[in-house]
């Protein structure tokens, strides 16, 4: 089966990268598609083989559509995937309808660690043209739709962590400092409004010294170079592949949104989550659901309250210094990998829409 996949932009990278992430799996899994993207120049500073300036173009035989008002005329796939509610173009959605074999439409929604999706994930939701569009909720278990994860990722991800010759020429590649002997790695991708001058202080402080690497644009008040035990380093922002190698090789990482928070799962280290803000404050029922869900240590737990500004700064800051130690950092690292290994047993986001829309056509 074909799929179309809609994407609209709302702001960062999130959207794109989901929908590029999924578009480039079904593809390598033998489903072509064809995906259509409202806002060409985000995707192309997440994709730099993209050109904005091309209304049609093919990257890893992925077609790639420019979503223009009005849209081009063509002919519905078999599969529709609409993005986080982006709303199909209405001539499209005609044409669907007059369709002899209507295809499968799917509400791709965002991801979510509470269990109402869990009732929602499949539903049907049946629209006034007499088409029925399918909820389809991704989530983290066996009942949700699952987590994106590509064949093989997690063999590329266990040969790069075993090999720290890989991991040094890694680095080195991307123009960052040689980790230096007993340094601790840490990523640091986040909004605004994260603390990150007091993980900076404390940090700095640390009997550990850190190698903190930081694209550019994100907290830009901390700058780059030596403050006491911690190293500030900056890199631009990198293709998602070695965004990947970059979480691979670090001891922590500290990831926001949807994307990145779901690669650093992948990385079986521990992390820390800056949720994208709501302005009902749904995300922080979304933040508790998901810290229900990994059973973190008590610290990592308070941790992401005080990441998140559901605690005070010195509350937040006792918690990382006490983190940091050997122990609770050992206990951290443990319940990271377990959480990781177990969501890695469960079938992956594509096998459960595939298996969706088999279902459908049956
Ligand atoms: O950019 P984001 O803040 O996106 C957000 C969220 O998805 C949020 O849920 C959504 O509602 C909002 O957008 C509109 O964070 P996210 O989801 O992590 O997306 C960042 C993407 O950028 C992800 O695919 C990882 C990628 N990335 C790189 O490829 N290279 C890099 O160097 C970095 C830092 C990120």
């Amino acid at each position: 089966m074909r799929v179309d996949v809609f994407c609209r932009v709302v702001d960062n990278f999130g959207d794109i990268g989901v929908c590029w992430r999924l578009a480039r799996q079904l593809t390598a899994e033998g489903w072509p598609v064809r995906l259509w993207v409202d806002d060409l120049a985000s995707f192309a500073r997440l994709e730099r083989r993209l050109s904005a300036r091309l209304p049609a173009q093919s990257i890893d035989n992925v077609e790639i559509l420019q979503w223009t008002l009005p849209a081009p005329d063509v002919l519905p796939h078999e599969i529709v995937i609409e993005a986080f509610a982006c709303d199909p173009p209405p001539a499209f959605v005609h044409r669907m309808q007059d369709m002899v074999q209507r295809p499968i439409w799917l509400n791709l929604e965002y991801l979510s660690a509470e269990s109402w999706i869990d009732t929602c994930h499949g539903l049907p939701s049946p629209q006034p043209n007499g088409i029925v569009k399918t909820f389809f909720f991704p989530g983290f278990t066996e009942t949700s739709g699952g987590l994106l994860r590509e064949a093989g990722l997690l063999a590329e991800r266990d040969a790069l962590q075993a090999d720290p010759h890989a991991q040094a020429n890694f680095l080195a590649r991307l123009d960052l400092p040689a980790r230096l002997p007993g340094e601790r790695l840490v990523t640091l991708f986040c909004y605004p409004d994260a603390p990150a001058s007091v993980l900076a202080r404390e940090l700095a402080n640390a009997a550990t010294p850190t190698l903190l690497v930081i694209p550019e644009g994100v907290a830009p008040y901390l700058g780059a170079g030596q403050r006491g035990s911690l190293r500030i380093a900056r890199t631009p922002f990198v293709a998602p592949p070695d965004y990947d190698r970059l979480l691979w090789c670090a001891d922590l990482n500290f990831v926001r949104g949807e994307d990145s928070f779901i690669r650093a799962h992948w990385a079986g280290r521990p992390m820390v989550w800056h949720i994208y803000p709501q302005d009902d404050a749904a995300h922080v029922d979304k933040l508790s659901a998901w810290l229900g869900r990994c059973a973190l240590p008590s610290h990592a737990h308070d941790i992401h309250l005080g990441w998140n500004g559901e605690t005070t700064l010195e509350g937040f800051a006792e918690q990382l210094r006490y983190a940091l130690q050997p122990e609770p950092w050992a206990a951290w690292t443990r319940r990271a990998r377990a959480w990781s290994d177990a969501l890695a047993a469960q079938s992956d986001l594509v096998a459960r829409l595939r298996r969706l829309c088999e279902s459908r056509r049956q």
